[in-house]
């Protein structure tokens, strides 16, 4: 009897073996690995240290390339998810705010003034509220390995310096593919557009609209001093967080060993990236703003009674969408916030 669960057991281990040899062979030769921006963005950077990571450590069994412009989905950001879910895409370093459209719980960190910080948003995403949005994830169909940063995202525009919502009456601004977005920025009495990234830029340079809001290392990295986006008001209204994900077929196709691995080079590469992404935007460190300034920009840091005007106008925005999002989880965020 000992023996012949002894010889199962052996003959268990051979067929692991087995099926976990023939799987390595079956790796593609090429993962396509889609971002937004490349490097020397920290989200381009973030990607980049994943791959390289991957590949170091796996013998080069995975090898991952990047993807920028999300152009595996003809630039449109917001199709990002669903082409992940097909498996159009094998791999991303994606936006919140991108994947919203079809994951409405990721509209958390689009709340209006609901971060105030940087140990905030870590609260959320390294705390159960990370927890159970990478459930949600995985029940859509991708698998979520870690996090990584975009960064907090600061108004700019070319016509006049922002202190009040009074003062963003009639600008005509560039918003993101959610649409919290347009409701926050209807509500601030500004005229949002809706566009793409890719459409952006020329939007940007023509001066087709007036200004945008994104974090202040896209700002320097695109030079948007130089497109006349002259005025910025540090507000830190919303935090972009960036995810690691695979499809799930991919990832089924992977040695747990394999899975591992990526994950891990996932977890090192999103630490790099969120500190790339911190550097000179910190208490201790604002060489960043420090640059700007020196460009002529004026950047505009809101006192705490500016600030609560922003709050105040964007309540109702706030309220609602926190029923969308689902009062539970939105609960559960505010609660590891109040407790950081
Ligand atoms: O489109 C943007 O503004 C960007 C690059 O920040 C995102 O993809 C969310």
């Amino acid at each position: 009897m000992q023996l012949l669960k002894t010889m199962m057991m052996a003959g268990a281990a051979v067929a692991t073996l087995g099926v976990g040899a023939a799987l390595a062979q079956d790796y593609k030769p090429e993962y396509r690995v889609s971002t937004v921006v490349p490097a020397p963005f920290p989200w381009g950077i973030a990607a980049e240290k994943w791959a390289e990571l991957t590949a170091e450590r796996t013998d080069g069994r995975i090898n991952m390339k990047i993807y920028p412009g999300v152009q595996l989905v003809q630039g449109d950001q917001t199709r990002e998810f669903t082409a992940i879910r097909q498996g159009v895409i094998d791999m991303a370093v994606g936006s919140t705010i991108n994947w919203s459209p079809q994951i409405t719980e990721l509209n958390l960190f689009s709340l209006p003034f609901l971060m105030p910080d940087y140990a905030a948003l870590d609260a959320l995403t390294q705390g159960p509220v990370g927890e159970k949005l990478f459930e949600i994830i995985e029940s859509k169909g991708a698998v979520p390995l870690a996090w990584a940063e975009n960064g907090f995202r600061e108004v700019t525009n070319s016509k006049t310096p922002i202190r009040t919502p009074e003062d963003m009456k009639g600008l005509k601004l560039r918003v993101v593919g959610s649409p919290i977005y347009n409701d926050m920025f209807t509500a601030m009495g500004a005229n949002p557009t809706q566009m793409s990234w890719a459409d952006a830029q020329p939007a940007l340079t023509t001066g087709a609209v007036d200004g945008q809001e994104n974090p202040l290392t896209i700002y320097t990295v695109l030079n948007m001093h130089e497109l006349g986006q002259t005025n910025v008001t540090l507000w830190g209204y919303v935090a972009d967080p960036l995810i690691f994900v695979v499809n799930p077929q991919v990832w089924e196709s992977f040695t747990p060993e394999d899975q591992d691995i990526l994950r891990q080079a996932a977890v090192d590469a999103g630490a790099h990236g969120i500190e790339v992404a911190r550097k000179g935007l910190t208490e201790d460190d604002q060489s960043v703003i420090e640059e700007i300034k020196g460009h002529g920009v004026e950047i505009i840091t809101l006192t705490e009674e500016e600030r609560q005007a922003f709050v105040d106008v964007t309540r109702p925005v706030y309220d609602a969408w926190k029923e969308k999002i689902g009062t539970e989880l939105v609960d559960m965020a505010e609660q590891s916030i109040a407790n950081r």
